[in-house]
């Protein structure tokens, strides 16, 4: 086996990325890295009070910053771009570090973020409203969007930067400020975007302090952030149980909520499928990043008459990818992020077994150390039994046959999740037929590649139990302002509108 590419520490990349070793070496809470299960930091918690004045001066910063004009907030986005170009390769290294994931999924992490950052550049001079036809003479009706506040983003272990920034480079054009929350699992990566991101602030010249910020901590920080009174946003990506414990409380001081949720995706392989490219398509959906996308490929309808053509194929794809360490040339298969994913992973397969699942991969690979390395699984079933329903954030593939498409969209859509979709044809009439309104329910929904891998000119998010948010591309931006409808009188009389007449 070839050896690992960059095997640099923690501590070296962290510091190559400007952050301070007092922020990471001596914290309350140990770090592993999931390629070796090692500790590689210790991070410290915020406590209450600090959390409460990270958002205080957050909300202060935003009082500044709503009044720089858009194009100029967009700079300092764009610097935040630069650079991210320039540390590129050092914050994917400590992604792959930190979150396990192979080097060119990492890079490509952090493309996401440059492509974001472009994107809200060119947005911060398009945050453009409607001028509408009044039923008034001599008035005009119009919509102007105004910064909305503070924005709290509660990330996740698998996108540790990109969704961040996702939520960051659109919050900040609009004129709002930041408060992030990472993930538990992977805080060093958000200590190396803030470290990147004062550095364009130092750039930029004049940011208001505390304009974005980083507040480590458990589940007490997040609930700092849903139930801050000054915080009007919050965009939590994670299980859908946080969800559920998020929505109710933002509910209750009707603040907005962004929710990404769990996914449960799916894909149809129809009989004009041409299978060499549904191989590749599906193999790095279901595989790549050890399954832990949200847009991970779990269920997979495969039409009877193409079947035997390609699973059999698949199943050797299975045998065959390499697994391993994610730093190493060739790896296409990286660890679990933890023993508790490993943990829920063998339940759910022992689970699909009693179920009469016929189950290939799934073993531990070096079981050794501390690390949970697994091949990927693919299990065989007859039917969409119950564990295939729920999402389990591992390298699983459940496979199932199919006869006509209308029963195999109704398995698609007959989950409790709705975020991501495919269906592999090259029959029109399917392919439309899918992302029709009788088609898939999900919130993407594609023809001829897999679920995963959203570019970011597209809205991303999903429906059902995925929460219901979009964020990114297209119209994302609305969410992270407010919407103010002007009616402007420019004549001499005051004509009421639906003809009221109210004369003294
Ligand atoms: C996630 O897994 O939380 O579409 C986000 C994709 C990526 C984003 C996934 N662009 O797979």
């Amino acid at each position: 086996m070839e050896a690992p590419s960059d095997i640099r520490s923690a501590d070296q990349l962290l510091t190559q990325l400007g952050v301070p070793a007092e922020l990471y070496v001596g914290g309350n809470r140990p770090i592993r890295s999931p390629i070796t299960g090692e500790t590689i930091a210790a991070v410290y918690d915020a406590s209450a009070a600090e959390a409460d004045a990270a958002i205080e001066r957050a909300h202060q910063a935003f009082l500044a910053w709503r009044d720089v004009p858009a194009p100029r907030r967009g700079e300092l986005v764009r610097l935040f771009g630069e650079e991210l170009r320039a540390a590129k390769p050092d914050l994917a290294a400590l992604v792959t570090l930190e979150a396990g994931k192979i080097v060119s999924e990492a890079l490509g992490e952090v493309q996401e973020m440059i492509d974001i950052c472009d994107y809200a550049v060119g947005l911060s001079r398009q945050l453009f409203g409607l001028t509408i036809a009044t039923e008034r003479p001599e008035h005009r009706m119009m919509e102007t969007w105004h910064p909305l506040g503070v924005v709290g983003v509660i990330s996740a272990f698998n996108f540790p930067v990109a969704v961040w920034s996702w939520n960051a480079a659109l919050a900040l054009v609009c004129g709002d400020a930041c408060v992030w929350k990472p993930s538990e699992k992977t805080p060093l990566t958000a200590l190396a975007v803030q470290a990147l991101f004062e550095a364009a602030c130092l750039r930029f010249g004049d940011a208001p302090a505390g304009l974005s910020c980083v507040l480590i901590g458990g589940r007490e920080v997040g609930e700092a952030l849903v139930d801050h009174p000054k915080v009007p946003l919050v965009s939590a990506t994670g299980s859908t149980a946080m969800g559920r414990a998020v929505a109710p409380r933002l509910a209750q001081r009707f603040a907005r909520a962004l929710l990404e949720l769990g996914g449960n995706n799916a894909a149809i392989v129809a009989p004009s499928t041409d299978l060499d490219l549904a191989l590749r398509g599906i193999a790095f959906a279901a595989m790549g990043t050890a399954g832990q996308r949200c847009t991970s490929l779990r269920r997979l309808f495969v039409h009877d008459s193409c079947y035997d053509a390609l699973v059999p194929r698949l199943k050797s794809a299975y045998a065959s990818v390499p697994v391993g360490d994610p730093r190493r040339a060739g790896t296409l298969v990286g660890p679990l992020i933890d023993q508790a994913a490993y943990e829920r992973m063998l339940a759910a397969l022992a689970e699909a077994r009693a179920l009469g699942g016929r189950v290939v991969g799934g073993e531990r690979v070096d079981s050794a150390s501390g690390a949970f390395y697994v091949r990927p699984a693919l299990v065989e079933l007859h039917a969409q039994v119950e564990v295939v329903r729920s999402e389990t954030f591992a390298p699983i593939l459940y496979v199932m046959r199919y006869q006509e498409l209308a029963e195999a969209i109704a398995w698609q859509n007959d989950v409790p999740q709705g975020l991501s979709s495919s269906i592999f044809t090259n029959d029109m009439r399917e392919a439309e037929l899918f992302i029709s309104a009788r088609g898939s329910d999900c919130g993407i929904a594609n023809v001829n590649i897999g679920p995963s891998g959203a570019e970011i000119g597209g809205a991303f998010g999903g429906e059902k139990e995925t929460g219901g948010g979009r964020e990114a591309g297209s119209d994302s931006w609305k969410a992270y302002m407010r919407r103010a409808t002007n009616t402007l009188n420019y004549g001499r009389s005051l004509p009421l509108a639906q003809g009221v007449s109210f004369d003294l």
